[in-house]
């Protein structure tokens, strides 16, 4: 069956960093309607906007107040009204941000939960009392210290698995479900296209909130009780039932920690819950027991590994999602691939085509299509994510990391190296702002802004766009079977996608040398559909090479 999500590309933007239109130094609404059209020169289908919700922003906007207004930094419903209107006008599709793990603090309902045990929202979030003096367990949140605060108005604890300003909203509660599915279906009425929804296989909790194990000696881990809980699929069926299948629009859930075989129940083709979810097995290779804080590099076999297995599993069963990138996780040029003035152009096309060749719906993250790097700010002022804060003061405050070691964690993998603003122009602030803004711009914007490489056929600009293009007229990438190759090469990438007659041939090198390989040698007749090299060398990949070959 034809799905338009499965033959779409979708374009992540993070409003926050992408384009100021009034110069207080934050992105907008306006801002993005602003480049509509170069988002339509680039060819995507779909844009995934981060929340743009009324929130006080203790999480950037992942902490909301308000489902049905708009973020006062970011314009009003108007506001909003147009950029649909004009996105729709060129033919894109609009995916909300859906973030009903929980609230803000700051949302109504938690202002009234929080003020008495009879109040009508009381069991809209969850209340436990204290064991003896102490937390109700020994649950850490994800943004540090206890998951638990404790509130004195009753003298009880709420569950915050993210920072204290953002309450867990009580699933079990039929009554949280029907607001929720309200609040969908209100947007819905609006036009949008489809949600991206927030750690969704987080909602439903073991009711018996037991003790966590304690890997990094200071919290117990909430995940095993948390993440793909006893009624997920009940949950997601019913929002399907409710409010999804109602509408022709697309989902996409994010599956923190998620096993595979629940993976494939939220994407099943047949399940009735969500399209297509976005597992973190790729991004949270090298975590270690403090989490996702190292400098280290993972080695390509691992990568291939976790990756193909997702291919292979899910092959005629669920549909993949396919990201490097998000505006929680570091730069790909800095991590997979080598973001060195002599090899980051080459290097970001090569890893672009590894991706978008696989089976499944590509993400692109703002900037990726201009190989955006990681920020390598050297000072925790010049950071603004309350995850990379928080982490840094308990993890060197208890003595687990030196404070040289976590500075050289957060280059390497902290949420800010994806949030640093968009790079326009070779102007001041990148085009960005005329003001001052939020976060600080790369310097290396004069060398890697969107104006020169719109203009420079070579750019990884242009190279996305061809990348995007060659979905649209040739099946076999959206359809394809995959079948890994070289499984036992430590630096190529190499996949085949078969339909029918029709084979693709992929081979990527992830090294800074070259590499013997001899896949392309056997094949006499064939159509190169894209590389990052003019011209190729037999039996070899070049440095960072990329080929995809089409034949029969
Ligand atoms: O992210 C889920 C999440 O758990 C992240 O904290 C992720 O593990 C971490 O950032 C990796 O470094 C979602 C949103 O994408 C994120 O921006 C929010 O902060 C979080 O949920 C809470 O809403
Ligand atoms: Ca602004």
């Amino acid at each position: 069956m034809k799905q338009w999500w499965k033959e779409s590309v979708i374009y992540q933007v993070y409003p926050r960093s992408f384009a100021d239109s009034n110069g207080d130094g934050i992105g907008d609404l306006n801002g993005i309607t602003e480049h509509l059209d170069y988002l339509k020169e680039l060819g995507i289908d779909v844009i995934w906007l981060s929340p743009i919700y009324q929130s006080p922003n203790d999480d950037n906007g992942y902490d909301i107040s308000d489902y049905r207004a708009i973020m006062k930094e970011f314009g009003t419903m108007e506001d909003f009204d147009r950029m649909l209107a004009e996105a729709h006008k060129r033919g894109i599709k609009i995916l909300m941000d859906l973030v009903v793990n929980h609230t803000s603090d700051e949302h109504a309902w938690f202002v009234e939960s929080r003020k008495s045990k009879d109040n009508p929202y009381r069991d809209y979030y969850i209340w436990k009392d204290g064991k003896d003096g102490k937390e109700p367990n020994n649950w850490g949140s994800n943004f540090g210290g206890s998951a638990w605060q404790y509130d004195e108005a009753t003298d009880m604890y709420y569950l915050h698995c993210f920072s204290k300003k953002q309450p867990d909203l009580n699933w079990e509660n039929e009554k949280v479900r029907k607001e929720v599915y309200d609040m969908m279906t209100w947007w819905c009425e609006k036009g949008i296209d489809g949600f991206r929804m927030d750690v969704i296989n987080m909602i439903s909790k073991d009711q018996t909130f037991p003790d966590g194990p304690v890997e990094d000696g200071l919290y117990g881990n909430h995940q095993p009780y948390v993440c793909d809980g006893p009624k997920i699929h009940e949950y997601l069926k019913e929002m399907n039932r409710e409010v999804l299948s109602k509408y022709d629009i697309m989902t996409v859930g994010e599956a923190l920690n998620t096993k595979i075989e629940h993976a494939m129940q939220y994407a099943g083709e047949e399940s009735g819950e969500l399209n297509m979810v976005f597992h973190f097995e790729h991004v949270s290779l090298g975590e270690t027991l403090v989490g996702k804080w190292t400098n280290k590099k993972v080695p390509l076999k691992e990568l291939k590994q976790t990756l193909n297995k997702w291919q292979t599993q899910f092959e005629g069963k669920a549909w993949n999602s396919l990201y490097w990138d998000n505006h929680d996780q570091p730069r790909v040029v800095s991590r997979f691939g080598n973001d060195s003035p002599m090899y980051r152009v080459v290097s970001a096309k090569m890893l672009a085509t590894c991706l978008h060749m696989m089976k499944g719906t590509p993400y692109v993250f703002q900037g990726e299509e201009l190989g955006m790097t990681n920020a390598y700010y050297d000072n925790l002022e010049d950071y603004r994510d309350i995850e990379t804060i928080n982490a840094y003061h308990e993890l060197t405050e208890n003595g687990l990391i030196t404070e040289e070691e976590m500075m050289e964690c957060i280059k390497n993998i902290g949420r800010d190296n994806a949030r640093t603003p968009m790079q326009w122009d070779k102007t001041a602030n990148a085009g960005f702002t005329t003001g001052t803004p939020w976060l600080k711009v790369n310097p290396n914007y004069l060398l890697i802004n969107a104006e020169d490489e719109r203009k420079d056929p070579n750019s990884v600009f242009h190279y996305y766009k061809k990348l995007i293009a060659l979905r649209k007229e040739y099946e076999i990438i959206v359809n394809g079977r995959f079948e890994s190759l070289m499984d036992d090469s430590e630096e190529i990438y190499a996949y085949e996608r078969i339909l029918g007659d029709e084979r693709m041939l992929v081979a990527c090198n992830f090294t800074d040398k070259e590499v013997e390989c001899c896949l392309f040698d056997a094949v006499s007749q064939g159509k190169e559909l894209i590389s990052n090299y003019k011209q190729h060398k037999k039996g070899i990949l070049r440095p960072y090479e990329a080929r995809v070959l089409l034949y029969k």
